[in-house]
This record gives C-alpha cells, structure tokens and sequence, in this order.
C-alpha cells in the first residue's frame, strides 16, 4: 500500500463530519477547555498559510485535550464586515453580502482541506443580522449608561475620493487608492468612552497568564501617567494656564511655556497678542498637519512665541514667555507644558532653537553625567532627564528630586494652585464610519424630542412629562435608542456604494429607510446613517461561541458559565492593542451590567499566546504585487492536508516569525512516507516480537510529545516523532501491538488523517457503520512509563566494610553478579581486595554494592 494523501483525507474529512465529531458538548460533565483562535476577515484571495499556522497549531492542542478528557469547545466564525468588500463592491458594484458569502465559502472549503477540527455547528457571521442583532444591542447598552457620546472630532480625509479613511487606509499620508494627499477634516462622530476603564484595563492585567512582551504593549499604548496639574497665572489678566507635569521638581528651572495651536486660551487673549496674525498663520498650518507628523522625533521643533504676553511661574514669581508649537497636543494632560530644557530633552532642542535661557535644577548624582552635561564654556550640551538633588530651587535645595516632587507639589497645593493628576494616553474610540458595509448604529434623531431633553435638563422639576431619559439621551440631546424590540436595524440595500459627495455614509441617499418616526413621540424623525467600525463584530464574538442561536439573549447566562472565559486565546501580534484592547474593555462593560454572568470575574481571556507571522521565501512578507503568496490549496494538493500540517508546525519555533522553504515540506512528506510504510510493514507481518529499546524510545517521545503540546512547542514535539522513525527503521524487532497504538496516538494530533487511517486498518472497522467511538481521537491519550525512560546508564557506589572507595557507571538494572564482578575488576578496589577474602556482599539494585572483607 503506497502512502496516497489524496485519498484517505478526503475520505476521512467526509466520514468525521457525518459523525460530527467535533461538536462541543454543552453541560457535558467532562471539564471544558475552551481554545479560541482568533477568526478571520474573509478577503477575496482566500486563506494565507499565516492563517493555516495557528489553526493547525491549536487544533493539534483541541485534539490532544479531547482525548485526554476534556470537553473542548474549539469554533471558527467569520469577521466579515471590512473595508476591502465594501471596495470591492465599489469598484466591480457587486453587493458585498454576495462577495462575502462567495468568500466565506471558500475560506471553509480551505479550512475544511486541511482537517481542523472546529465545530461547525457553532458558526458565527458578524454580517448575519441575526448576530449584529446583538452588536447593535450592545452599542444600545452602552448609549443607555451614557458610555457613547457625538463629539466633532477630526479625521482623515481624502478630498479626491470625498471620504473619510481610517488610519490604516493612510499610506505615509497619502490616500490608500488614489495617491492623493490626505487632510483633515472635522466632523460628528460616535464616540466610545474606553477611557473610564483605563485603569481597570490595566489592573486586571495582573489577573491574567498574557506574555509579558503583551501586558507592556497594552500598559504602554493604555500610558497611565501620574503627574500634578499647576496653574501659571497670565501676568495682567484674570486667566491663568494649567500645565501637566510628572516634573513638578524642575518647576524652578521652567523658563518658558508651551501651549498646543488648540488650545482655547489664545482665543481669550486674542486682543492682547501683538503678532496675532503670524501665530494664526501657524496654527491653521499645524491643525491641517496628521498628528503623526507634529510629534515626530525630528531635531527641529517648530514653533511661534506670542508676543504681548507672559505668564508668571509660580515657583520663581518671573514672567515667562509663552510658545505654541505643534510638538503639544491639545488632548494629552492640559494641551500645556511647562518647559525645563535643562532637563527635558525636547524643551533642550526647542530651547535651542529659539534661544531660550538655561536654568539648571537637578545636580546628577554621578559626577559623568554631571560633566556631560556642560562644556568647559559653561554651554549645556545635553539634557539631563534622570534624578539627583535639586540645586537653584531656594528653600527646595538640597533635596532628592523623588522627595521634591512630594514638598513642591504639597507646596502649592496649600496654595490652591496645584493638585495631584492621573492622565492617560489612550483616548475614546471613534466607533462611526461614514460607510455601508458595517452594523447601522442604532439611534434616530427627533427635532420635537431634543426640545424636550434640553428644557428637561433646565429644569428637571417642572417637567410635566414624568418620563425619565437615560444617560445617552441627556448626554445626547435629540439621539434616541432604537426599541429594543425593532432590533436587528438592518442594513437597507443601496445602489451607490460610496460614501455621498458631503462625505456621508451611502445609506444617506436612502430616503425611505432614512426617514422613520421617533421611538419617544411618534413623530418624524431620521435615523443615524453612520455604521460601526470593524472592530464592533469582534468585540464580543467569544461570547456568541458560547449560545451561538440564542435569539433572547446575545448569549444565555447558564452557557457561558459553563464555557467561559476562554482558557487559551491565540491570535496575532498585531492585535494585541486594538482587538486586545477593545474587547477586553466591551466585556467589561457588559459584566458590569450583568449581561455577563458575575460569577465569571472580569477578564474574558484566561492565557493568550501568538504565532510568529509566515514569510515568504528569504524572509520578505508575502504580496500579491510580488508574486510570492505560497497558497495553502496547492502545497495541499501537492503534498497532502497532514504533510502542510506538520510542515507548518515543524518550520520553527511558534511565537517566531519564519520564512516558508519547500525543501522543508518535501521531508515532511518522506517522513510521513516512512511511518506509514512502518506501520504497513508492521499491519503485514505476523509476530511482532517487539524491540525493549524501541520501547524506550516511545516512552520519551509519548512524554516530550505531551508536554511539548502544552507549551507551544510544535517544532520539537515532530522532530522528536521523527527520531522515533528513524529507530524503528533501524530495530528489526519493532513493536508491540500496544505500543504501535501509543505511536498513533501522539501522531494523530499532527497528522489526524494519516493515524486515523492506519487505526482503522489495525481494528479493520468496516467504514459503513463506522461510530464516533471507533475514532483515534476518541481513544485515551497515552500514559508513558515512567520505568522505561529513566536513565539508562547509573552510577553504582563502591563500597568496601561499608565505606565509599570508588563509583562506577553502568547499565541500569544490572544483576548482583554482573556488579560484583565488574566492582571487583576496578584498581581503586582491587588494592583492597586482593589476598582478602570477602565474607559478604550487600547489594542494592542501581544504587550501591558493599563487600564486606576481613
Ligand atoms: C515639565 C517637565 C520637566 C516634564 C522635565 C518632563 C521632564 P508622560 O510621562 O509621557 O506622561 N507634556 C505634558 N502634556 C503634554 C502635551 N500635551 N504634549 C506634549 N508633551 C506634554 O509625559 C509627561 C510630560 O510630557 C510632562 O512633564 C510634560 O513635560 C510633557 F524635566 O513637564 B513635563
Ligand atoms: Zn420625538
């Protein structure tokens, strides 16, 4: 029997989905294990072998925990709503509900070629308005506790295609399919408070098993930051400036400030500004400029002083000068900085600059940090960020810089000038995009209502009508929620799919679906056209898996205590500070209002690991445009499902990325070649005798198969299989039945086809009536013996009238009389021995031999 992929996998994907082998079992007694990878956006070019490397990879883990036990519930589903299709539908006019179904179903086909065990009854779609029913539930949950709020906020802009482009449509600041420059522009979006639960996102990452390189990731891109917020008085007016600071200990050496072109203060003084006109010029350049350009790290620091004012630094009682260059931003802190260029390398460079004065406050602690500091001249030549003991601080001199940051701030607190602030980089999440192809944000607008909810807010007694708004209508005045009974919103067909000339979504010229009445009064009123971002769908998908048709609820409470959290969530690195993030933040949100049962703690992902990238040959990134894309069909073709999988997994270490080679997958399919001719040879013959050694060796390869699962490492777990060949190949007494089985067993998990095949011809099940428990993946995983794999070789204690005179090695398990005859053939004992006579031997198998002379 030549080893002939095609044939038995196919046969054998057909025969477990008829049995359904993989369903999860909801209330099963066994403990579960929910293993998660993340689900892909289906593309029109189909599944990337990038795909392929962690489905395979976790699938091998779904298959090992099953037959050890557990209830596994491992469920694939498809993020579909996405820019690409909705482009797509631009260019060709096809609806994109009809490229996603035609992409899903090959996405699937690709899937099912390569035998993944995922429980298929289990599907999700994020475009079925049955699961966006829930999306849309969510954002409505969320509009209620006043967590959405409508803020101008600027985004991209591209005025060739007259629409909006998310960050990632922003080539080096050019528009992704024209070429033409990007702008920005302002405009009403829907805004998502993320930032209430910035400090639970952080906190809580102590609660779960994340790689330490994921927790600083989202720590960093989170950017907690404790500082004082300090007012610096404008001299001759009633204003003053808060500036944010984590320095408060510099304050003597701040010889200037910084405010950002936004900040509202220059409106204020806008009579008192003598180059007005200059620092207009400057800002209308900087708020055109992305965000990404002002706060490069260039040398240069551009900036324009404004003049006619001062402010007084509250530490020195001096005026100081006031900048406002680009370099701040208006939304971080205060939008205002109190500058210290001896101790702040970006006030250094600006200082410079601008020729700016130098006050030194922090005299280092090390006498070469203090030297690099100035020249012979007495110019400073660097900044010096770190701690030391404050200097030119009059009554603060002397003190370290950690203290002076406690004494400084309590200073002015008393004063009423200062107070202590927390600020963090991350920001609310624009959660509307003027598109089609998304989940319609589920909120109409009523004229008449607005009224009411802003005299209501006057004067909240008086109001005749005893009905109470929620949080989001308040917050929000004239956005009403959709009933909760008119959900799913759904998406209306359109004729035109790009956005309208003003930048509107598409659904903007559906009139009809557009105009609606409002759910509080009855009148005309008009629905939000806006649709939410990609990232809606996936936020809560995990939870879906759990009670993926429940049509009450987006999932029932019983369900997911029994599922969740999910024991081990992979997925890429590239998604551990958006997806990461935003999902963590959603579940959150909705353990908080109960929708998640409260008994589950506030995480939902109990261990996340990710998979390195897969490169194309000589290590670049595969592109179509470069011609380099290994498809995943084809090496399957070729080769067969079992010899990619376990390429896949063999190529090198999981968590790395790693250039595809197809010499590699070549031996992967001799190696698979030669166990299958194996076991034939062994099916074949008729007295197995069984090699003691062989046996050995399977029990080390069951025990580094086993644990190698466990911890990701996939490379070392086959290439420890394909020692084992390469021995059996060598014992002409091969193996026993039992232990040809256990070599099934901890292939099976790699290569499912191949060991499910040669387990059928073993037991020589007909294949008609062929059940769920005749499946090798029903069978116990093995147990190795633990006798067999100590090590062979032992060191014997030589002893003579009970003490130690030498040590030797040799076998394990070697008889009394091998020993003694071996001990006594050592010069370090035969000095001892020779002419004496031995009266008695005490021996203590692969310890230690005692002869007792006289
Ligand atoms: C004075 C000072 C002296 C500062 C010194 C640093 C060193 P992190 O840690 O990242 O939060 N800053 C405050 N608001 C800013 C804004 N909107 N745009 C740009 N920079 C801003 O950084 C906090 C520090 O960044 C603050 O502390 C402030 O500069 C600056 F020797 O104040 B510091
Ligand atoms: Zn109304």
């Amino acid at each position: 029997m030549k080893y002939n992929p095609a044939k038995i996998e196919r046969k054998w994907q057909r025969i477990w989905e008829k049995v359904n082998n993989y369903g999860a079992q909801d209330f099963s007694r066994k403990p579960k294990l929910y293993i998660l990878v993340e689900f892909p956006y289906p593309s029109g070019s189909g599944l990337h072998v990038g795909h392929c490397r962690q489905y395979v990879a976790l699938d091998a883990v779904s298959r090992k925990k099953r037959m050890e036990g557990f209830n596994v519930l491992y469920p694939m589903g498809w993020d579909a709503f996405g820019l690409p299709t909705e482009n797509y539908a631009i260019k060709t006019g096809i609806h994109p509900r009809i490229a996603t179904k035609r992409n899903t179903t090959f996405f699937k086909k690709q899937q099912k070629s390569l035998g993944l065990s995922f429980d298929r009854n289990r599907e999700i779609d994020t475009t079925d308005p049955a699961y966006y029913k829930w999306t849309q539930w969510i954002f409505l949950q969320l509009f209620k506790k006043g967590l959405a709020y409508k803020a101008k906020i600027p985004i991209n802009w591209c005025p060739a295609c007259k629409i909006g482009l998310a960050n990632e449509e922003v080539i080096n600041g050019a528009c992704e399919r024209c070429g033409a420059e990007v702008t920005k522009k302002e405009r009403f979006q829907w805004m998502l408070k993320i930032t209430n639960y910035a400090e639970r996102l952080i906190e809580d990452l102590g609660k779960v098993d994340y790689p330490e390189r994921v927790k600083i990731l989202q720590k960093e891109w989170i950017g907690r930051s404790e500082g004082v917020e300090i007012k610096f008085p404008v001299s001759g007016s009633q204003f003053s400036i808060d500036v944010f600071t984590t320095r408060i200990d510099t304050i003597f050496g701040a010889t200037y400030l910084v405010i950002a072109p936004e900040h509202p203060i220059i409106e204020k003084l806008k009579d008192k500004i003598k180059n007005s006109e200059y620092v207009k010029e400057y800002i209308e350049k900087a708020k055109a400029k992305l965000e990404r350009e002002r706060i490069a790290k260039k040398e240069e620091k551009t900036g324009v002083k404004i003049e006619g004012v001062k402010v007084i630094n509250p530490a020195t009682e001096k005026e100081i000068p006031i900048f406002v260059a680009e370099y701040v931003l208006m939304h971080y802190g205060t939008g205002a900085v109190m500058a210290v260029p001896c101790h702040d390398e970006r006030d250094f460079s600006f200082a410079r600059e601008h020729n700016l004065p130098f006050l030194q406050v922090i005299k280092p602690f090390l006498k070469k940090e203090q030297t690099e500091l100035f020249s012979l001249d007495g110019m400073f030549q660097n900044s010096y960020e770190g701690e030391g003991i404050l200097m030119n601080s009059e009554k603060f001199d002397g003190l370290r810089s950690n203290i002076a940051r406690e004494r400084i701030r309590e200073y002015f607190e008393k004063k009423g000038l200062a107070k202590k602030a927390i600020h963090y980089k991350l920001r609310d999440w624009v959660f509307s995009r003027q598109r089609y192809w998304g989940e319609p944000i589920p909120l109409i607008f009523c004229q008449e209502c607005k009224k009411l909810v802003e005299s209501f807010k006057l004067q909240v007694s008086s109001f005749k009508n005893k009905e109470r708004f929620n949080k989001g209508e308040l917050l929000n005045p004239g956005w009403f929620a959709v009933l909760e009974r008119d959900l799913p919103v759904e998406l209306p067909n359109v004729k035109e799919y790009k956005p309208t000339e003003e930048g509107e979504s598409p659904l903007a010229n559906v009139k009809k679906w557009v105009n609606t009445r409002c759910p509080k009064c009855g009148s005309p009123a008009q629905r939000e056209t806006d649709v939410m971002p990609n990232w809606a769908g996936s936020n809560w998908y995990f939870l879906r898996y759990c009670d993926p048709k429940n049509d009450k609820k987006l999932a029932g409470p019983r369900k997911l205590k029994y599922w969740m959290p999910v024991d081990w969530y992979n997925g890429g690195m590239e998604h551990v500070t958006l997806h990461l993030l935003y999902s963590r933040f959603i579940y959150k949100f909705l353990w908080d209002i109960g929708a998640v049962p409260k008994e589950l703690g506030p995480e939902p992902y109990k261990k996340r690991t990710s998979h390195g990238i897969v490169l194309a040959g000589g290590g670049v990134k595969m592109s179509k445009s470069k011609g380099n894309v290994i498809n995943p069909e084809e090496i399957v073709k070729e080769f067969g499902a079992d010899t990619m999988r376990i390429y896949e997994m063999f190529m090198g270490p999981f968590e790395q990325a790693i250039a595809w080679d197809t010499k590699g997958v070549k031996g992967v399919r001799r190696f698979l070649e030669k166990a299958w001719n194996l076991s034939f040879q062994f099916l074949n013959s008729q007295d197995n005798k069984g090699s003691i050694n062989l046996k050995r060796l399977l029990q080390k390869t069951i025990k580094k198969v086993s644990e190698d699962i466990d911890n990701l490492k996939f490379n070392t777990a086959v290439s420890c299989l394909m020692e084992f060949c390469n021995a059996w190949l060598q014992e002409k007494d091969g193996l026993r039945e039992k232990d040809f089985q256990d070599f099934l067993k901890v292939l099976c998990p790699f290569a499912p086809h191949l060991a499910e095949d040669l387990w059928q011809s073993l037991h020589q099940k007909n294949l008609k009536d062929y059940k769920i428990q005749d499946s090798i993946f029903s069978q116990k995983w093995p147990k190795y013996d633990k006798n067999l794999i100590e090590e062979e070789r032992i060191t014997l204690i030589i002893q003579i009238n009970g003490k130690v005179r030498d040590t030797i090695e040799i076998s394990r398990d070697v008889s009394e009389s091998q020993a003694k005859k071996f001990a006594l053939s050592q010069s370090k004992i035969k000095k001892w021995t020779e002419g004496k006579k031995i009266e008695k031997v005490i021996f203590v198998k692969n310890k230690l031999i005692n002869f007792v002379i006289s």
